[in-house]
Parts: C-alpha cells; structure tokens; sequence
C-alpha cells in the first residue's frame, strides 16, 4: 500500500511552501499544471507511486479535511500557503462564532496582539471545535478560542473559505475573540 501521507506531504512542501523550488509556478489562485508536479514526484520517488495514488490522493479527505484541489489539468494546495506568491481568495460571509485552536504558550502573545498569521500567508479557523482541538493538537495541549466571525465581519474584515472546515482571514484583533477564563 503506498504511503499516501508521505506523499500528500511532499505535495505540501510544493504547493504551499516551495514552489519554485521544483520549476512550480503558481498562478493567484494557488493552482499549477499537475503533469510537472507529477514530474517531480517520478524525480523524487522513482516508481514508488503510481498517477492512480496521486488521484486517490487527491479524492482523500481526512475526516473531512480536503487538502488539494484538480480541476481539469491543473492542481493546488486549497490553504496553509506560506513561502508562496499571495494566494487570492473570494471574500464570503463567514458564520456567526469561528473557533481557532492554539497553545498554552501563545496566548499570552494572542492576547496582546490578537491572532496573527505567523509563517503561514493567513490565520486558519476552523467551523468546528472538534477540528480546532486537532490543529492545535499538533502544537501541544489544545486551547480553543472563540471569533466572532461575523462581528469582524461586519466591521470590515474579510473572510475566504478554501475547503468547508476552515476559514482564512489574514489576522483577528483582540475584540473579536473570546477567551477562555
Ligand atoms: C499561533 C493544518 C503567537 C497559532 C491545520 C498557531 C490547520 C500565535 C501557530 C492549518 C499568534 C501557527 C494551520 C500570536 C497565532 N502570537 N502565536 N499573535 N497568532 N498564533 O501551523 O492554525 O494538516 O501556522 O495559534 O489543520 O496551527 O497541514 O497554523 O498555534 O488548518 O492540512 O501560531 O494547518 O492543516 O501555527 O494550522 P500554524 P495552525 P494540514
């Protein structure tokens, strides 16, 4: 069975991280043509992967969570851009309450400042806490926060929505969220 974690990590480092490192370039909407990215997994790993793993890749979602996007011959990482050119997105109405999952040790800074995207090109929210409580997971002992999604909205800040368990926007001052005690 290929290791399709392994792989969806290799696309990961291409399509949000280091696009030109492999001859990638990426379009304003994230997007690149697949057969080079196909190109550069056959350079990376020979024939340990077939284009059938690559398409069951690419119709995998994770509880959920889409990672990548093929329409026709062309490819892209849906969010979690950072070393790239500025990924668009169009601007939606995002849900009253957004939940965004973090770390003991980032609070004190997400109280001072608000949330702020780090590396990545956005702030990452989630629609659900279950998946707020897996981001954070991956950091350490998970604290969620609740935004007010749409209160920022209505006073002005933008909202995208890449795949249907996040929401993007590109930071959330302090009067937007509701911590815990
Ligand atoms: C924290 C995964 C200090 C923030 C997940 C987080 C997600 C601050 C960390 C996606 C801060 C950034 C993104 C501030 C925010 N001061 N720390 N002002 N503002 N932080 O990995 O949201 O599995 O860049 O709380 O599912 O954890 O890769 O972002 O702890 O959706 O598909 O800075 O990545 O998707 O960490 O995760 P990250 P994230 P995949």
């Amino acid at each position: 069975m290929a290791d399709l974690v392994r792989l969806s990590k290799f696309m990961s480092l291409m399509l949000r991280h280091k696009a030109a490192d492999f001859g990638l370039s990426l379009d304003e909407n994230g997007f690149t043509d697949i057969d080079t990215v196909w190109e550069q997994i056959t350079l990376k790993y020979g024939t340990q992967y077939t284009r059938a793993d690559l398409d069951a890749l690419l119709s995998q979602t994770e509880a959920g969570k889409q990672r990548y996007e093929r329409v026709g011959t062309r490819i892209r990482a849906l969010y979690g851009h950072s070393g790239v050119r500025e990924i668009k997105y169009e601007a939606v109405q995002p849900p009253e309450i957004l939940y965004h999952g973090t770390t003991p040790e980032a609070l004190k800074s997400i109280r001072e400042e608000g949330l702020t995207a780090q590396q990545r090109q956005y702030v990452h929210l989630s629609t659900h806490t279950e998946r707020a409580v897996n981001v954070a997971g991956r950091h350490g002992k998970a604290i969620i926060l609740n935004v007010r999604a749409k209160d920022a909205h209505d006073a002005g800040l933008e909202f995208y929505h890449p795949e249907p368990q996040h929401y993007l926007v590109k930071a959330v001052p302090i009067a937007f969220i509701d911590f815990p005690e």
